[in-house]
């Protein structure tokens, strides 16, 4: 495309910063919230407490009536699906724990210019829905299926490069019984913001996965190149390496900060004597946490874990503490059952993707 047709054309990436925000990485931390980290108590995060990440505008949907999907390319029969053909599908409900690839960027330095997320970009929601492979089956896939992409409503630029939003997935796991096309989040039809009125949820993977205002399944006989498949979402530990696909959540776990806070600082004062320390842990790929440790000043102890609930969704832990006077720094580090463990320091990455180093939490007891 011609310079004067694209005013976004950049003839480099955007360099990493170190030190204060930018200004646009403050508007976008205004658009895109964080799950409040005192609302890690619920099991299942209030719709208006779930994480949010918007690339581009919100698409203006006044009704579900009038919406379909498009199911085509290498397909025997070419579909077009309104939502009540989708309800009347055979329905799952999922309880799925989602945390954006970007979750942590903010705490590496230098960082990537994106989203400024540090802990809360995470959040765990019923999700209701039918199987993706009902309606592959019905379209009817052809041999030589390599990747099926998903195309969201919402288009705009990245680094110069115009598009719709999309992401794909290889055909065993668009057949899984578990990747859903969902309609409605604990309960409710889907807010506008989380995708209204349809949205692919793939267990156990980044968001990113999870396409929201899906419109077109495109079944392909080559692997999508997409710019959110193929331009971004990849490990990279230097800019032009070629990197590893951002696939599946690595294992992680939160704090709920305990006492009161600071407004401005964020800093936490409690009482000395005993406290009830609570958080979640998540790992991805439906393997499931297999342990939570709490580090006080450096001395690990091991948590209880709360009754399972599913290997999507994260699972509670609690660990009493008997405070004592002074500051102290609280730490809490999950392993899961594949023996994988949170690291210590962030690991550093280019595009600021899969920071799951242990949650740190400094506070001053009375
Ligand atoms: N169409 C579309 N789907 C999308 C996105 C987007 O910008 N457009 N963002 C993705 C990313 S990066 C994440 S982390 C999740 C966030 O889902 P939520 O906002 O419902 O929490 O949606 C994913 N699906
Ligand atoms: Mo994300």
């Amino acid at each position: 495309m011609a310079l004067g047709g694209n005013p976004f054309l950049h003839p480099e990436k955007r360099p990493h910063v170190e030190g204060d925000f930018k200004r646009e990485e403050v508007a976008l931390a205004n658009r895109n919230s964080g799950l409040p980290l005192e609302a890690l108590r619920h099991d299942l995060t209030p719709v208006g407490l779930h994480y949010l990440l918007v690339h581009f505008d919100i698409p203006y949907v006044a009704s579900a009536d009038a919406w379909t999907v498009r199911v085509g390319g290498r397909v025997s029969t070419p579909l077009e699906v309104s939502l009540a053909e989708i309800a009347r599908l055979p329905q799952r409900t999922l309880r799925v724990t989602i945390e954006c690839a970007g979750n942590g960027r903010a705490r590496l330095n230098p960082r990537s210019q994106s989203q400024p997320w540090e802990d809360g970009a995470v959040g765990t929601a019923e999700w209701t829905g039918a199987p993706l492979r009902h309606l592959l089956e019905r379209a009817g896939m052809a041999a030589d299926t390599i990747e099926i992409a998903f195309l969201g409503a919402d288009r705009g630029f990245d680094v110069g490069i115009e598009h719709d939003y999309g992401r794909s997935l290889a055909p065993d796991l668009a057949m899984s019984d578990d990747v859903l096309l969902v309609h409605a989040m604990n309960g409710r039809p889907l807010l506008p913001q989380h995708g209204f009125p349809l949205r692919l949820i793939v267990p156990g993977w980044y968001g990113m996965a999870s396409v929201k205002w899906l419109s077109r399944i495109e079944v392909l006989d080559r692997p999508f190149d997409g710019f959110q498949q193929v331009g971004t979402y990849i490990y990279r530990r230097q800019r032009d390496d070629a990197g590893v696909p951002v696939t599946h959540m690595r294992v992680k776990s939160l704090m709920v900060p305990p006492g009161i806070p600071d407004w401005y600082t964020r800093r936490r004062l409690l009482e000395h004597g005993p406290v009830e320390l609570r958080g979640r842990a998540w790992s991805g790929g439906g393997v499931p946490v297999a342990n939570v440790e709490v580090g006080v000043d450096g001395e690990w102890q091991e948590a209880t874990l709360d009754p399972d609930a599913g290997n999507y969704a994260w699972r509670g832990w609690r660990f009493t503490w008997d405070a004592t006077p002074g500051e102290h720094e609280l730490v809490c580090r999950a392993t899961d059952a594949a023996g994988q463990v949170q690291p210590l320091e962030a690991p550093w990455d280019s595009g600021g993707f899969g920071n799951n180093a242990v949650h740190r939490v400094a506070v001053t007891v009375r």
